[in-house]
């Protein structure tokens, strides 16, 4: 069903989100998928489809080629499962003959507001839940920068003023990013290197981190989650420093179709790590890190605290459309 070629990448809209995202100018998950829906939407606007076949093939396509611009951010292609469902849906409740290629391209419209609905909604949970949870934390650990975790944090403060440990997060700095929004909403922010975040995760003499926050660009079947790169060794120094590691994400990053066995992560250009190194050398600068699900204390979704073995099946009974598969 889909369009296999990059013919999109002519349209100035869809070219700029494309690049933007693999250049992680637009960063993170949730903006990955937001920037995904919201391209297709105003390119849309500018095409003028003769046939509702052509309409949907083409808006689905589109979907497909932003979605998977980066390997491994399912919020994103799960989004393109839903337009698939909710378009076969509304075609066979609609008499097909009927339907105009007018009224066709309104319900394509509303379908891609209804998947940026879904994500907004699922970020409004988590954040009540969240509130609720942290609240009484003085002192939390996050690293990179996860659009929900920090939602998370700016919210809970508002209730008992934190102190958050952040990471500098190499080669791309984007716990700069972090740090910057927290300090806007006032909250006592401190930038660490990566490299110190054992110690700062295991030693309460210095700062007593209560709980490791983190988001997700991916989980796995089983469990497991693909997340900024580091997010692993912070996990194993939580598990040493007996500190819970909350995953705060909605759970439409549930990718069923991964490999468990091998997934699959992206890696990113080696002058990211070292723009002028020795041409001998060489770098290897994977984007994000599989953390095992035995150093995930639980997942904080929209569906509230979900522990880590038993989200695929609770994911699969609210969206039962994310089984769809799409043939690429
Ligand atoms: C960002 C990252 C974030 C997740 C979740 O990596 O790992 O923790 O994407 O973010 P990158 P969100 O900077 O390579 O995109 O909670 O905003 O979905």
């Amino acid at each position: 069903m889909l369009q296999s070629n990059m013919d999109y990448l002519s349209h100035p809209i869809i070219k700029q989100t494309y690049e933007d995202i693999k250049n992680i100018k637009i960063q993170g998950a949730t903006n990955v998928a937001i920037a995904t829906f919201e391209a297709v939407k105003k390119w849309l606007k500018q095409q003028n489809f003769s046939s509702i076949e052509n309409l949907y093939k083409h808006t689905a396509s589109s979907l497909w080629l932003l979605a998977t611009a980066r390997p491994n951010e399912p919020l994103a292609t799960n989004g393109v499962r839903f337009f698939v469902y909710r378009f076969e849906e509304f075609m066979a409740t609609s008499n097909g003959d009927d339907v105009t290629v007018g009224e066709a391209y309104s319900m394509v419209e509303k379908i891609l507001q209804e998947y940026l609905d879904i994500i907004a909604q699922s970020k409004r949970e988590i954040v009540r839940f969240g509130r609720a949870l942290f609240a009484p934390a003085q002192t939390l650990f996050t690293h990179c920068h996860s659009s929900t975790a920090e939602s998370v944090i700016i919210e809970s403060n508002k209730h008992l003023p934190k102190t958050v440990i952040v990471t500098e997060t190499r080669p791309l700095y984007q716990g700069r990013i972090t740090a910057k929004n927290l300090i806007k909403h006032k909250i006592n922010t401190i930038m660490i290197v990566d490299s110190a975040s054992a110690r700062f995760i295991t030693d309460d003499s210095f700062l007593p981190v209560e709980a490791v926050l983190i988001g997700a660009d991916e989980i796995l079947p089983n469990g497991d989650a693909i997340n900024k790169v580091g997010s692993y060794s912070i996990a194993l120094a939580a598990k040493e420093g007996k500190k819970p590691v909350y995953v705060i994400t909605p759970s439409l990053k549930l990718n069923l179709y991964a490999d468990t066995s091998g997934v699959k992560i992206e890696l990113r250009p080696p002058q990211e790590v070292w723009p002028d190194a020795p041409s001998e050398l060489k770098i290897i600068n994977p984007a994000f890190d599989p953390i095992p699900k035995e150093y995930i204390t639980a997942y904080l979704t929209e569906f509230g605290l979900i522990e880590p073995t038993k989200l695929s099946s609770i994911v699969k009974k609210h969206y039962p459309w994310i089984l769809i598969n799409i043939p690429t």
